[in-house]
């Protein structure tokens, strides 16, 4: 796939979306309409950095129906000129039917780089930075088999919801437990997962989500600095990231 090249980007991840009337929705609606037409289409990108909802499963109508107000203005959106570019993250599952066939939005599920002023950045939801986390991996694996996919996207959507929600409600327990990581310890792991990436292809920056703690920090990595971004998630503050060349600034849109 070619690189994408985009003057500017917003992001934001982990809103944790559950139901469309409440406080941090109504925000995030807010901002969607507030964004600006753009005279050049497509050099802007709105980067949705995964677990967008606490659980949105395939293209089941139960989602679809549901989640109606916020699809509609994405749609806007994207009618303003804004690339929309949407990160499976592990409450967010099989995109590609519903979001990317019908929407027509870009869908990915794995580290992607794109190109953001003169920047290079690896974007990914970050449900993969941890390597021993093996029973994650496998679960993930298992999901994206394709005789599991077929019978949980042809399942009535109802059911799919009341599995996923106790999925949801174990993994979130999960993640609790990664939000008691220290900061020390959450920078050494990033630290060499991102030299570890780095080797594979490099980059400026990187864009993660999922661990919940929100972070702007830089790592050294052999001839360059390279910049991290963890989005943090919508329970602590409504962070937007706004990166155009060398500067991410932060924007919090919790009232009060
Ligand atoms: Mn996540």
């Amino acid at each position: 796939m070619g690189v994408l090249v985009l003057r500017e980007a917003y992001f934001v991840s982990d809103l944790h979306l559950k139901s469309p009337d409440e406080e941090k929705c109504l925000v995030f609606l807010r901002f969607l309409r507030d964004l600006p037409d753009l005279e050049q289409h497509g050099a802007v990108g709105l980067f949705l950095v995964g677990d967008l909802f606490d659980l949105w499963v395939g293209a089941h109508s139960y989602f679809i129906l549901q989640w109606q107000p916020l699809i509609e203005e994405l749609r806007n959106v994207q009618s303003k000129g804004y690339r929309v570019i949407y990160f499976e993250g592990n409450h967010d599952l099989y995109l590609e039917r519903y979001w990317r066939d019908q929407l027509n939005f870009e869908v990915h599920c794995e580290p992607t780089y794109f190109q953001i002023s003169d920047q290079t950045v690896r974007v990914e939801h970050g449900d993969l930075m941890d390597p021993t986390d093996h029973g994650y991996r496998f679960l993930k694996w298992l999901l994206h088999q394709g005789v599991v996919r077929w019978v949980i996207e042809h399942l009535p959507g109802s059911i799919v919801a009341m599995f996923g929600r106790r999925a949801s409600r174990l993994s979130r327990g999960y993640t609790t437990q990664m939000r008691s990581l220290s900061d020390q310890e959450f920078r050494r792991n990033l630290d060499s997962y991102i030299r570890c990436v780095y080797q594979q292809r490099a980059f400026d920056w990187i864009v993660t989500g999922h661990c919940h703690i929100e972070d702007d920090s830089s790592t050294d990595v052999r001839e360059r600095v390279v910049r991290s971004l963890n989005l943090g998630w919508w329970n602590d503050s409504y962070n937007v990231v706004h990166l155009r060349s060398c500067k991410a600034n932060w924007i919090n849109l919790k009232p009060g």
